[in-house]
């Protein structure tokens, strides 16, 4: 028996990943191009950014005759950004792609993310290398990093890093912030004419890498499974025990499309939409509120437990703590560094305090010490607050705690509030990948190969009518500063590309609205179950409610 590879393991290396029709005679395809698209918001400034690779066309491929390329290509992949299920399959996918193109193509992988491109960390990739990765999760094949690519000198790095191996195009596999590093390179080299190509494909868990021409981004749909089996294991435990409310924090960052997606799949009492916090300009009390409103009118039927989905980045929309927050950035990206160099965290917390708005300074002052200081910890390389490590979910049953105690003074809740917190993230990143991402993942890769033989830069790896059979998804590639607009970030405002986050008329929150008065109440909880990679495709090849919901399924 082999002892490092599981029994599914191997099974799964033998899965063979469907592909779009364009792909039947392999990756060099026929291409159309479509109207031009220029950047949805900020058009100017972005044009201004970006003016060799802004409006460019839509590309759609159809399948080719079959033919080769007349010269093999040399390509260098990376890894960018948080691990997402499926990682491993785009690289399968693009290695199979260029092989297609021509059988003496070479694919490099550079080590550890965008460092390694800069720093020449690389391996060549071959089918023998690649052949245990092929199917399953993690990134562990060449490894990710944050490292933002912005600097002339960087850009030089790589440059000079993939002329040695004769490299003409750079795939870059991230999420919003890495494939605003794709597009800030792909300008760079296109203007000074370098030679290299540069091509994104749309990677987070988080799902919020979406537009017309992303229907979604690979790994989100395997996440989201692996959470909702796991919420559905905790509600048929609560339901079993009856004596425990559990507050799970859920990834996805800014986006509550994980927590969503969840809520829909799962029933649990209380599902919080950060954007909805938002838009309604919910204060604290009222985001606590509708959590103890669930938790006293179920104990008034005598049920003390239930389940609440909390995402990741709630802390950041609650519009007291976003000003704070806001302000917070702007601080620490100007007086960091003294910051960094107090050594108690009192003297930080009042260091913070005497340097902020009122109005923030009153909000901060209400906070834990434990949550301040997380509140203040680095941001991580694109100037994000790193909101993984605040613990919301704890925070959030603190206040819960005090108000129940308040309304049982008023006589108005009777009930016991034991509760346990989880925070699910780093679970999902890495599991195997569904069905769904192994087949979508592998069909980027391979579009990728087909971008790079067409010559064209600044583009992002597009697979789309994706509740279509595989057969019938529709490939092609959408210009990277389409999706661009002005952001600020480190205290500056910066080209990026805008994070789809949840669209309060959208079908998927519709869906969670309709339900959620009778989720909070009664015990309807749906256990979701195990991921499945066999069996019939109603159980095998669903994919998400948010991708059905959203296309009228
Ligand atoms: P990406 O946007 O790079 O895909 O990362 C997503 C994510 O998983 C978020 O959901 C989470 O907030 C963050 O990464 C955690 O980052 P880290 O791995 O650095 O702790």
């Amino acid at each position: 028996m082999d002892c490092t590879v599981s029994a599914l393991q191997k099974a799964r290396m033998a899965y063979a990943p469907k592909l779009p029709a364009a792909f039947k005679a392999g990756a060099n395809v026929a291409c159309t191009e479509g109207e031009k698209l220029a950047a949805f918001a900020d058009t100017e400034k972005i044009t201004a950014k970006f003016p060799s690779t802004s409006n460019m066309p839509l590309l759609t491929f159809a399948p080719g005759n079959g033919e080769k390329i007349a010269k093999p290509v040399n390509v260098a992949v990376i890894l960018s950004g948080g691990q997402a299920p499926g990682g491993h399959n785009v690289i399968a996918g693009l290695f199979d792609g260029l092989k297609s193109l021509h059988p003496e193509s070479k694919l490099y992988g550079f080590k550890g993310g965008p460092s390694g491109l800069t720093d020449n960390k690389y391996i060549e990739i071959t089918a023998d290398f690649l052949a245990s990765y092929r199917n399953t999760g993690g990134f562990d094949m060449i490894g990710s990093g944050r490292t933002k690519l912005e600097t002339t000198e960087q850009f030089e790095k790589a440059e000079a890093n993939c002329k040695a191996l004769g490299i003409t195009a750079i795939v870059i596999i991230g999420g919003d912030d890495s494939n605003t590093n794709a597009c800030l390179l792909a300008e760079y080299y296109k203007a000074k004419n370098a030679g290299i190509i540069v091509v994104g494909c749309p990677k987070t868990i988080d799902g919020d890498l979406k537009n017309a021409y992303i229907e979604t981004s690979f790994g989100f749909d395997t996440a989201s499974k692996v959470y909702s089996e796991l919420i559905g294991n905790i509600e048929r435990d609560a339901n079993s025990a009856k004596k425990y409310w559990h507050f799970i924090k859920l990834m996805g960052r800014s986006a509550s499309h994980i927590a969503l997606e969840c809520g829909l799949r799962t029933h649990a009492n209380v599902t919080l939409i950060s954007e909805e916090v938002e838009a309604k300009k919910m204060a604290t009390d009222e985001v606590v509120t509708i959590l103890a409103d669930s938790i006293a009118k179920r104990a008034a039927n005598g049920d003390n437990f239930g389940v609440a989905l909390i995402p990741e980045g709630l802390i950041e929309f609650i519009p007291d703590f976003k000003s704070l927050i806001a302000e917070l950035n702007d601080l620490l990206a100007k007086e960091g560094e003294a910051y960094a160099a107090l050594a108690s965290n009192d003297e930080k917390a009042s260091f913070i305090a005497s340097r902020l708005s009122a109005s923030s300074a009153a909000v901060f002052a209400t906070l834990p010490m434990e949550i301040k200081m997380q509140l203040t910890m680095d941001r991580d390389p694109h100037g994000n607050v790193q909101v993984s490590r605040i613990e919301t979910e704890k925070l959030l049953v603190e206040l819960v705690k005090n108000k129940l105690a308040a309304w049982k003074k008023e006589g108005r809740y009777n009930g016991k509030f034991s509760t346990q917190t989880h925070f699910f993230g780093y679970e999902g990143r890495c599991s195997m990948p569904s069905n769904f991402d192994a087949d979508y993942c592998y069909s980027l890769g391979y579009n990728a190969s087909s971008i790079i033989s067409t010559g064209k830069t600044g583009y992002m790896s597009s697979v789309r009518n994706l509740t279509e059979p595989a057969e019938k998804w529709i490939a092609g590639a959408i210009p990277l500063t389409a999706m661009m607009n002005m952001e600020r970030r480190h205290g500056e405002d910066k080209p990026v590309i805008r994070k789809a986050l949840v669209e309060l008329d959208g079908a998927p929150f519709r869906e969670l609205a309709k339900n959620r008065e009778k989720w909070a109440v009664e015990t309807c909880y749906v256990y979701p179950g195990p991921i499945q990679f066999f069996g019939p495709a109603e159980v095998a090849d669903i994919t998400t409610m948010t991708l059905a919901l959203e296309k009228g399924k």
